[in-house]
C-alpha cells in the first residue's frame, strides 16, 4: 500500500482565471493572480491499495456518489498513467471551513489531492511540477501550491502552464479578506460550465481578453509598490469585467444576487467615507472584500449594521501546500 496526505489552502483570484484554451490539459485563456488564504483549507489522504476493487472518495467522513467520485478518479487516472500504476485508491478529504455556507473550494481540494498523491508515491516533485499536476485537477488549484500572492502564467502547453510566487516582501501579511456570506440558495452554475458557456457564446468575452493581461501587470506593479488602492482598484475592475461577460452569454446568466449588489454598494459607500476597501466575486453570490488589516475592525463595524456576525468571515494570507503525516 502507498499512503500520503497533504493540506492545501484555498485562494481567491484578484485577477481572475476565466476561460480555457485547452479543456483536457486545463490551459487557461489568460494568466491570473491570487491570494492564498488561511481560513479555508482541505486535508486529503490517499491510499493506493492492491486489495481495492474500485476508487472511493470520502468527504468529511461521508462516502460520495459516483458522480463526485468520477471527478477524483479522473485525476487518479492521470497520476496512474504518469506513474504506470495499476492500483485503485481510497481518497479521504476533510474541508475546514468556518461555516457550511458553500465555500468548499476546488482549489484547495485538488491541490491537496495532488499533494497527497505525490506524497504517497514519493514523486519528489518540485513546486512547479506539483503546480502543473494540480492544474490538471482544477485550474485554480495550481495557485494553491503557493502561499501569499501567486501568479498562474497561462503558458501554451502542459509544461509551461503553472503558478509561481509573486515576490511581495511579505506585504500580504498586512492585508485581510472579509467574506460576506449572502448565499441565497440560487441554483449554481459551476465555474467550469460558466466559463465554457462564456467562452463559447459571449460577445463580451473578447473584451475580457483585451484587458486582462494589462490588469495583471497593474496588479503586479501594485504589489511591488505595496500600493493598496492600486491593487484594490484593479481587483475590483477585473472582477466586474469577468462577471460582465456572463451577461452576454447564450443563455445569459449571473452569479450575483440582490444581496451581492447590496454589498458592492456598501463597499463603495465605505470608500466614500474614507475607508479603503475593494470587492471581488467568484462563481457564486458571496462577496469578498480586500482590506488592509488596520482597517478591518472599522469595515466589520460598518457592515455589522447590515449583516450578522456569522455572515462576516475574516481570512488572512495563508501558506502554501503542506505535507502532513498520514
Ligand atoms: C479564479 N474561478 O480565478 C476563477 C474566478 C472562479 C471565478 O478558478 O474548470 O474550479 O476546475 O479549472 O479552477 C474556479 O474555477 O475551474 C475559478 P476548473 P476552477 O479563481
Amino acid at each position: 500500500m502507498y499512503a500520503g496526505k497533504a493540506r492545501a489552502y484555498t485562494n481567491i483570484a484578484l485577477i481572475k482565471y476565466w476561460g480555457k484554451n485547452d479543456e483536457h490539459l486545463i490551459l487557461p485563456m489568460n494568466s491570473s493572480l491570487s491570494l492564498t488564504l488561511d481560513a479555508f483549507y482541505t486535508e486529503t489522504s490517499v491510499y493506493f491499495d492492491e486489495t481495492l476493487t474500485e476508487d472511493s472518495f470520502f468527504l468529511d467522513g461521508k462516502q460520495q456518489d459516483s458522480k463526485q467520485t468520477a471527478k477524483i478518479s479522473k485525476f487518479l487516472d492521470l497520476v496512474r498513467q504518469q506513474q504506470n500504476l495499476a492500483l485503485f485508491a481510497k481518497v479521504d478529504s476533510k474541508n475546514f471551513v468556518p461555516t457550511a455556507a458553500g465555500l468548499a473550494s476546488s482549489a484547495s481540494g485538488l491541490a491537496a489531492l495532488a499533494g497527497a498523491c505525490s506524497d504517497a508515491l514519493n514523486l519528489q516533485l518540485t513546486k512547479t511540477e506539483l503546480s502543473r499536476l494540480a492544474r490538471r485537477g482544477s485550474g485554480s488549484a495550481c495557485r494553491s501550491i503557493f502561499g501569499g500572492f501567486a501568479e498562474w502564467q497561462k503558458g501554451d502547453s502542459d509544461q509551461t502552464s503553472f503558478a509561481q510566487t509573486v515576490p511581495s516582501d511579505n506585504w500580504e501579511n498586512e492585508l485581510a479578506m472579509l467574506f460576506v456570506l449572502v448565499d441565497d440558495g440560487m441554483k449554481d452554475i459551476s465555474s467550469r460550465d460558466g466559463m465554457k458557456r462564456t467562452v463559447d457564446t459571449s460577445s463580451f468575452y473578447s473584451g475580457w481578453l483585451d484587458n486582462v493581461e494589462a490588469d495583471l501587470a497593474v496588479a503586479k506593479q501594485a504589489i511591488k509598490e505595496k500600493d493598496f488602492n492600486k491593487l484594490g482598484q484593479v481587483t475590483e475592475a477585473n472582477g466586474l469585467r469577468m462577471h460582465g461577460t456572463t451577461l452576454a452569454a447564450v443563455p445569459p446568466f449571473t452569479y450575483w444576487s440582490p444581496d451581492s449588489l447590496k454589498v458592492m454598494q456598501l463597499v463603495r459607500l465605505a470608500r466614500q467615507k474614507g475607508l479603503p476597501c475593494y470587492f471581488t466575486m467568484d462563481a457564486g453570490p458571496n462577496v469578498k472584500i480586500l482590506v488592509e488589516k488596520k482597517n478591518l475592525p472599522a469595515l466589520k463595524l460598518f457592515l455589522s449594521e447590515h449583516f450578522s456576525k456569522e455572515q462576516l468571515i475574516t481570512a488572512y494570507a495563508g501558506p502554501g501546500i503542506e505535507g502532513i503525516p498520514v
